[in-house]
């Protein structure tokens, strides 16, 4: 069994698509990042970085003590090689699946969440920061729809790099881009959209988070944005 400490966001999204796709045993523990609960001391002892998502397995292969997890990249890597699943055992098809789950870890996660900050939660409108985070984010869709000409998916066949990239690519309205300048990640989005595991990913969503549609509260945004060391010890200590 493997408890996922988890919010309905992208990043959480990735971990759903892939347990609901294996069938591995799961229980979600929702952590509000909007009400501050990534700030609880029992969530930073699994998940330092006061980020979802984050998991422990209480069954880890080979048995021995419960293992935690954070980041969803490696979160990824250890549960599919906990299920064998959706990441070859090895070879090149593994640097494959490996280097890009890395480029939407290091690239296409960080620069749409730049967009979505300054485009659509910045109270103040920076221009040059909306340009150059829209236009960022159209060169890697770019890079995507490149890559999906000649393949069904991004490393070939359906994997983890799928998985943690499709929930970037879901709100492309709101990271100013047009959808049908991008034939190939159009057609790769709707193959995605269209898996049951998908689909049920994004229901357990709803059902964890009736009020999807972002940060809409001024608390909410005290507590998001603006982090320092400073005020995470302090949101810590309050959150206790
Ligand atoms: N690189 C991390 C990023 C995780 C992340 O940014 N999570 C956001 C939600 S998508 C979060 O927990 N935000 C809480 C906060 O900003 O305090 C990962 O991929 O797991």
């Amino acid at each position: 069994m493997i408890d996922l400490h988890y919010w309905t966001t992208p990043n959480g999204h990735k971990i759903t698509m892939f347990l609901e796709e294996t069938g591995l045993k799961y229980k979600i523990f929702p952590v509000n990042i909007g009400k501050g609960e990534q700030f609880k001391t029992e969530f930073l002892a699994i998940s330092p970085n006061n980020r979802i998502p984050a998991l422990v397995d209480r069954e880890p292969k080979g048995g021995g003590a419960p293992v935690a997890v954070f980041e969803s990249g490696a979160m990824l890597v250890y549960l599919a090689e906990k299920s064998g699943k959706f990441l070859p055992s090895s070879g090149a098809s593994r640097y494959d699946v490996m280097q890009w789950l890395f480029w939407q870890m290091g690239g296409l996660g960080p620069m749409s969440g730049q967009t979505n900050h300054f485009k659509n939660y910045a109270q103040e409108k920076l221009q040059y920061a909306v340009d150059r985070y829209v236009n960022e984010v159209n060169r890697l869709y770019g890079v995507m729809n490149k890559r999906l000409a000649d393949r069904e998916f991004l490393a070939g066949e359906y994997s983890i790099a799928d998985m943690a990239s499709y929930p970037w690519v879901v709100p492309h309205e709101r990271q100013g881009q047009n959808i049908n300048d991008f034939p190939h990640l159009k057609r790769w989005l709707d193959t995605i959209a269209a898996r049951p595991a998908t689909k049920k990913a994004y229901e357990i969503a709803k059902e964890v988070n009736p009020n999807q549609g972002g940060i809409r509260t001024e608390e909410e945004r005290r507590i998001l944005f603006g982090q320092t060391a400073q005020s995470v010890a302090a949101a810590a200590q309050g959150a206790r």
